[in-house]
């Protein structure tokens, strides 16, 4: 397929356009990852998740540079970028990442959230699968910790960074437990703030909470901290120590035999979003396209059935006919 070749050939123009037509949905782009998908499984992802405006995209870019020293291509995606935090992000996310913009090794895109169900997270994960067939090493994933969005993301992922920043008040307690649980890095970010010994001293006493089985293989969660970013040298350094650490976390998978157990992680994600995609999406289409669902609903006000009994009844017309 020619669009697969140029797609492994790096071409950015193709890429670009595939992930935007899997943002839109468009079946014929489905179709390029039917091709897309057995070459799969080359790149280290690495997603990375914290609150808005907690410096994630600062970080990446500060990652991006750091892996480019050490020969290593990288595909960024930016997911809902546009926070109310920081307001028109994705205009900041373009001027932070210009730097790379010239650079051949480094494939920047930011994906918009759509809302809809499991929409984002599909998309999100065929698009790591082109940056994977354009030969990136590394794919780092950013998305703003809120919701079950991030969560969805995380399932993508060989590490996952989780930033934190200090001075938030009771950081540790407003973050959902699920978060902290898949976190394979902490990074205590602008640690130049005020209050970054007693975040610290905070993450420390939570994982020293955490029932042992909790750490594969025996990896408890490093705590980096970033200093300043204003402050090159300080954030530099930061920076180094951090790859290192994600380095090493990638190391640790690949020697305790814990890679297959994320790929089976994201596998069992994939087939639940292509199912949903494939079977629910077309039969709900159909029922609002004529118009069925409307008189279901009313049905329901009026309570001459429940939810339960309209449900069963349209597996049972609509599974017949797939079966048939
Ligand atoms: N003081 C200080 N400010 C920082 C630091 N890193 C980033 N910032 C600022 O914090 C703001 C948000 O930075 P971003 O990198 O866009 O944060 P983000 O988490 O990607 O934001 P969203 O994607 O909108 O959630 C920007 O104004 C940055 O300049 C830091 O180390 N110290
Ligand atoms: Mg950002």
């Amino acid at each position: 397929m020619e669009k697969v070749k140029k797609i492994r050939g790096g071409d950015v123009r193709t890429a670009s356009r595939l992930i935007r037509n899997l943002e839109d949905g468009m079946i014929e782009a489905r179709s390029t990852i039917k091709h897309i998908f057995p070459l799969t499984g080359r790149a280290h992802v690495i997603g990375l998740t914290g609150s808005p405006g907690a410096g994630k995209s600062t970080l990446v870019d500060g990652l991006v540079e750091s892996f480019r020293k050490k020969e290593k291509t990288v595909g960024v995606l930016a997911v809902d970028p546009t926070s109310p935090f920081t307001g028109g992000a994705i205009l900041g996310d373009r001027i932070r990442m210009q730097r790379h913009a010239e650079d051949p090794g480094v494939f920047v895109r930011s994906l918009a959230t759509r809302g809809a169900l499991g929409g984002l997270a599909k998309a999100v994960g065929d698009a790591i699968h082109i940056l994977d067939v354009m030969g990136k090493d590394k794919v780092i994933v950013e998305t703003v910790g809120t919701g079950q969005q991030e969560v969805d993301i995380i399932n993508h992922s060989h590490t996952v960074l989780v930033v934190l920043i200090p001075g938030m008040g009771d950081e540790i307690q407003a973050i959902k437990a699920g978060i902290m649980e898949i976190a394979d890095i902490f990074v205590i970010n602008k640690a130049d703030r005020e209050g970054s010994s007693k975040l610290r001293r905070e993450i420390m006493a939570m994982l020293d909470m955490a029932p042992p089985e909790t750490f594969a293989a025996g990896w408890r969660p490093p705590i980096i901290r970033v200093e300043n970013a204003f402050e090159p040298d300080g954030f530099g350094k930061s920076l180094e120590e951090l790859s290192a650490t994600i380095e090493k976390h990638y190391q640790h998978l690949v020697q305790h035999n814990l890679i297959g157990s994320r790929v089976r992680r994201k596998a069992v994600v994939e087939l639940n979003e292509a199912i949903r995609n494939s079977v629910l999406e077309p039969v709900l289409n159909r029922l609002v396209q004529n118009g069925e669902i409307e008189g279901m609903i009313q049905k329901l006000i009026n309570k001459e059935t429940d939810p339960y009994t309209l449900a069963e009844d349209v597996a049972r017309r609509y599974l017949k006919e797939c079966s048939g």
